[in-house]
């Protein structure tokens, strides 16, 4: 599976091999030498630096945060150093590739389609859950009907403003009622931490197909497998049955 890339944007790495292992902590005894104490020991030593760090994670200039649950269980992930931010007058969403009408869509086009808000547990694939997250914004179908999906294609690719990280699902998952492109999650806008202002939500899968700072749909003719799936992660990544997981489902 390999090495996920766990921290911030100053780009904390996660060690190589700790697939299935509570990975924050691992990372966390990693940074500061303290492997030896054990995994007895960290979860207390974690406590103890989060309640002193507080909620300082989006302004942490170390990145020492991002290592560490935030915003009630959630880490910050991202594969590169820096991600640029985009705000209602600089963000869009493109709709391309085998498909009758391609699109840009604004923010203010995606806020003014019909929205879906969905409330399942968030599941990423070293480890960590987050229960009953809300996450809300326009279905990735409606998007596709809209465009126009040609008779050729079968799989739609993701493509983020990060310049690096991509996604892939087949034209069949991409259409179910329970992935979004999603504008809000945990009733708020999404921030730019979490991947704002737009990022994708498929919500029977593992997390890392929820891809950040999504800025592009283009429908392909097969599956051309992601950043993470590249790198060993399965592409069909549905919670608890993948990955050699055995995580409860998320819907
Ligand atoms: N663009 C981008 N999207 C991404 C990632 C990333 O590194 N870059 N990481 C993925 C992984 S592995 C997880 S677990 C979630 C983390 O989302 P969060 O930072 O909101 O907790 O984003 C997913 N989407
Ligand atoms: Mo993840």
């Amino acid at each position: 599976m390999g090495d996920e890339r766990v921290g911030s944007e100053q780009g904390e790495s996660e060690p190589p091999g700790t697939r299935g292992a509570p990975v924050g902590r691992r990372v966390f005894l990693g940074t500061l030498g303290l492997g030896a104490l054990g995994v007895l020991a960290a979860p207390m030593l974690q406590r103890g630096v989060e309640a002193f760090l507080g909620g300082a994670a989006d302004i942490d200039p170390t990145g020492l945060t991002g290592l560490l649950p935030n915003g009630g269980g959630f880490r910050y992930y991202s594969v590169t150093t820096s991600v640029p931010h985009k705000d209602a007058g600089t963000y869009r969403l493109t709709v391309d590739g085998l498909v009758d009408r391609p699109a840009a869509y604004t923010l203010a086009d995606l806020k003014a389609l019909p929205q879906t808000r969905m409330v399942r547990d968030v599941q990423c694939v070293t480890g960590w859950r987050v229960p009953e997250t809300p996450f809300e914004g326009v279905r990735l179908s409606h998007l596709l009907d809209a465009a126009g999906v040609r008779a050729s294609a079968g799989a739609v690719r993701f493509t983020c403003f990060d310049g690096a990280y991509s996604e892939s699902l087949t034209l069949e998952q991409a259409r179910r009622d329970d992935v979004l492109v999603a504008l809000r999650m945990r009733d708020e806008d999404i921030g730019h931490s979490h991947g704002g202002p737009v990022r994708l939500y498929v919500a029977p899968m593992y997390f890392y197909k929820s891809a950040k700072w999504l800025s592009g749909i283009t429908v392909t003719e097969d599956v051309r497998p992601g950043y993470w799936e590249e790198r060993g992660y399965d592409i069909d990544a549905w919670v608890g049955r993948s990955n050699g997981r055995d995580d409860e489902p998320t819907t």
